[in-house]
């Protein structure tokens, strides 16, 4: 499929995908959605590619919310529709099996702070506005804000947001876990770059076990979470790598893990 919303490059074992929609702030706009999903499903199957950074082309925004010119036209079938890309799309990038960092460079609004809270972890840019703010078209998020945003920052937080739909800076992300770290615009995706190929040189298969795992343990009283846990714990010694890792350490080198 070729893209005409975003881009998709790859070099040392990491994928970089930006949405390219300077002009309207990377707009999420149903043909946007279609192209993320076919990229995110390539590269979950791509067995190059450990780790992912997702951020917006331009300098302003790394997405400023669903593609709102396209709203009017919707019937109530559409939105629904659009509603269900949007969330199976988000739903694809959180479980894709390998880590997602966002890379949140400006806007990350509506549609746009969901994408980013889909992703495994988010860096921002210090001038990064990340908010919910759909309640002021009368509307409520459609991608799992009301979820994802509550599990991440709490309860009280989240209905904060999510009822002023008044923004907060990078710094107030910081604080209250919304974002792992802030930095200058000019160095966000070095740092980016930088954590996901220490990501891309571990355990392939150890680093989508801690994914699925905590994934699935939150879902699941913490006595099963922890099942679950020892469960992928003992799949892990029947790998090439646990035995690589552990052979590499004892020799003092660094572990060439093959995912096996
Ligand atoms: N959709 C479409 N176009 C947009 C969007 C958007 N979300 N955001 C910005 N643009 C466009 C503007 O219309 C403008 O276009 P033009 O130059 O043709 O007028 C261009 O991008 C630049 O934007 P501004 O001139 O407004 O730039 P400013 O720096 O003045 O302001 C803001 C930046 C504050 C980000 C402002 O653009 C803004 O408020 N944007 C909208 C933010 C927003 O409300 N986002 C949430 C949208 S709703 C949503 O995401 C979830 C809906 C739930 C889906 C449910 C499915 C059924």
């Amino acid at each position: 499929m070729a893209y005409e919303n975003i881009r998709v490059e790859k070099r040392d074992g990491i994928a970089i995908v930006t949405i390219d929609r300077p002009k309207v702030l990377n707009a999420l706009s149903t043909k946007t959605f279609h192209e993320l999903a076919d990229a995110f499903a390539g590269l979950s199957d791509d067995r190059e590619v450990a780790a992912v950074i997702l951020t917006g082309g331009g300098e302003k925004a790394f997405v400023a919310g669903a593609d709102i010119s396209e709203f009017l036209g919707f019937t109530p079938d559409d939105a629904r529709e659009y509603g269900r890309l949007g969330w199976r799309t988000m739903l694809l990038i959180d479980r894709l099996g390998k880590p997602v960092i966002a890379a949140i460079n400006g806007f990350a609004l509506g549609g746009g702070l969901e994408l980013a809270m889909s992703c495994t972890f988010r860096y921002a840019a210090e001038n990064a506005k990340l908010g919910q703010p759909e309640v002021k078209l009368g509307l409520t998020p459609g991608f799992g804000g009301t979820q994802r945003l509550t599990r991440l920052v709490g309860k009280g937080r989240a209905l904060e947001m999510l009822l002023t739909g008044d923004p907060i800076g990078a710094a107030e992300a910081l604080r209250i876990g919304l974002v792992n770290k802030v930095l200058p615009a000019a160095e966000l995706m070095a740092e980016c770059e930088k954590t996901a190929k220490t990501i891309a040189k571990r355990g392939p298969l150890a680093v989508r076990y801690c994914l699925e795992v905590a994934h699935s343990g939150l879902n699941v009283s913490f006595e099963e979470g922890l099942e679950m846990e020892a469960g992928v714990f003992g799949l892990a010694f029947a790998t090439e790598d646990f035995r690589e890792g552990v052979t590499a350490f004892n020799e003092k080198r660094e572990a060439r893990f093959k995912g096996k």
